[in-house]
């Protein structure tokens, strides 16, 4: 019998259910496969009863339907659970043939696998997949990146099956080479991180500065999702704000606040403390997570440690929109940071990334779609080549106008004592990066003075180096230095 399906999903938890379906609706013939086979037949006979999808009980009848090259989808586990099925499949398969994994892989893996595939003759992908269980359903955010010859044999499946923008641009494209595509979703991730952490500042702000309930602050975060911060993590908070139980009472007041996290906030710092990038805004976030999982601790140091016992003073409405615009600025530093980060990365793994492209990704289907990343594909569309999203001038015009704002929030909090670890990180940031001069002159300094580093000097030429023997008693030799 001649094959005749287009494309394998192996793995048949929710997210490669509704992928298949997903598939399926567009009128591609998919073969499910699963480690667990019972699943299998679990999933014909329940979501995919009278659809096209065919099941497969072996990896050898998975092949024998697939039309060639073959493409074959991994929607398993993370880890090891890839290489396995990587493993499992190369006896299987011929050159040209592709295995997709659209797991949340850490990039170093896509990297390797990708290597290791083309070695053998075979095509890679990596692709980052965001929207949850709905998005692969109806139209996930997809962020591909691997061997550069195998986007053209899923361009067009995975363009059908994203989500869209509103002016119906796929939100799917190709990312880059090797490791691009989960290099991208990581960062998405991280910037999600950023986003939230940044909704729970201004939550804390309104809850304990200025003393609203959680029916005001619903209110409040419906009209700033008909503004500029109209995105999908605005609209949720403003729907958990307003849930109440079946007694009556806010869920959201009962949840414990201790923050969980899978990893990849963290592989974004740590991503970006080796690339030497300051991405402070997620980094920041990713701590709170943690300051917040120390609940025995903080219960402890609430009862010893004091601090200031007042909320907000002033007209509540102009504080609100005080906080909306300290929101909104601080956002824009983080993605700011963000794409400093994706830009710094492409240079050190050779990616050829296309930033309008990847905001062009992020604008529908994912966690951060948002009203915003339509102005942050404006910007690059106008200017590929922008070095800072901070220097665009739509967005250095809201800077401009929230600034005001953004200072009068993080000196209240920090006068009230209430914590806004982003807000704050934030606007650290944008003051030093506008600096023409920072203390590091004395830095250079100190580091000279106990241990040689040598310095350059501002009426010398970059590259020169000097040192100072500061105590009279140190040797002129000065020591090697580096920069990271
Ligand atoms: P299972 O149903 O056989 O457990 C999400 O956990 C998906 O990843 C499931 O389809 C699961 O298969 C699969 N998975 C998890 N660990 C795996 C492993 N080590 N090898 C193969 N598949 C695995």
């Amino acid at each position: 019998m001649e094959p005749t399906a287009d494309i394998a999903l192996i793995g048949l938890a929710v997210m490669g259910q509704n992928l298949i379906m997903n598939m399926n609706d567009h009128g591609y013939t998919v073969v499910a496969y699963n480690r667990t086979t019972s699943k299998v037949d679990e999933f014909l006979n329940d979501a995919a009863k009278g659809s096209k999808v065919v099941g497969a009980h072996s990896v050898e009848e998975m092949v024998a339907k697939l039309k060639r090259p073959r493409k074959i989808m991994l929607m398993v586990k993370a880890g090891k659970a890839v290489d396995d099925f990587i493993e499992t499949l190369l006896p299987h398969l011929e050159p040209g043939d592709l295995i997709i994994d659209g797991g949340n892989s850490h990039f170093p893996d896509t990297i390797r696998r990708t290597k290791y595939l083309e070695s053998k003759g075979l095509l890679f992908i990596g692709t980052g997949v965001s929207g949850g269980e709905e998005g692969a359903r109806f139209g996930p955010s997809m962020m591909p990146g691997g061997s550069v010859a195998a986007w053209p044999l899923v361009k067009d499946i995975f363009q059908a099956i994203c989500a869209k923008t509103p002016a119906g641009e796929p939100c799917c494209d190709w990312m880059g080479e090797d490791g691009a595509g989960h290099y991208v979703k990581m960062t998405h991730n991280g910037i999600e991180y950023g986003d939230m952490q940044l909704i729970c500042e201004a939550y804390q702000l309104m809850k304990e500065g200025l003393k609203m309930s959680n029916e005001e602050m619903h209110e409040v975060l419906t009209e700033w999702n008909k503004g500029e911060l109209d995105s999908y993590l605005i609209e949720i908070t403003r729907d958990i704000l307003g849930y109440k139980d079946e007694k009556g009472e806010y869920v959201v007041d009962a949840i414990v606040d201790t923050a969980g996290q899978k990893g990849t906030g963290k592989w974004t710092s740590v991503s970006s403390l080796d690339l030497g990038m300051p991405v402070t805004l997620i980094g920041e976030a990713v701590y709170a997570r943690c300051l917040s999982a120390m609940k025995d601790d903080r219960v402890e140091a609430s009862k010893i440690l004091t601090g200031p016992a007042q909320g907000f003073t002033g007209d509540k409405k102009a504080i609100i929109e005080d906080i909306r615009q300290a929101l909104l600025a601080s956002k824009i530093v983080s993605y700011a940071q963000g794409f400093m980060l994706l830009r710094e990365a492409a240079k050190e793994y050779k990616w050829n990334l296309a930033y309008g492209p990847i905001a062009m990704v992020w604008r529908a289907g994912c966690i951060i779609r948002s009203v915003f990343l339509g102005k942050i594909k404006a910007a690059f569309d106008k200017n590929p080549n922008l070095s800072n999203l901070l220097l665009d001038e739509y967005f250095k015009g809201l800077i401009d106008r929230c600034q005001p704002s953004w200072r009068r929030v993080v000196a209240q909090a920090v006068t009230a004592g209430i914590p806004v670890p982003a807000f704050t990180t934030a606007l650290a940031f944008y003051d030093g990066y506008r600096s023409e001069r920072l203390p590091a002159n004395l830095l250079q300094a100190q580091r000279d003075y106990f241990g040689a580093h040598t310095y350059e000097r501002l009426d010398q030429p970059r590259g020169k180096f000097f040192h100072t023997n500061w105590t009279g008693k140190g040797g002129n030799v000065s020591a090697g230095t580096y920069t990271v």
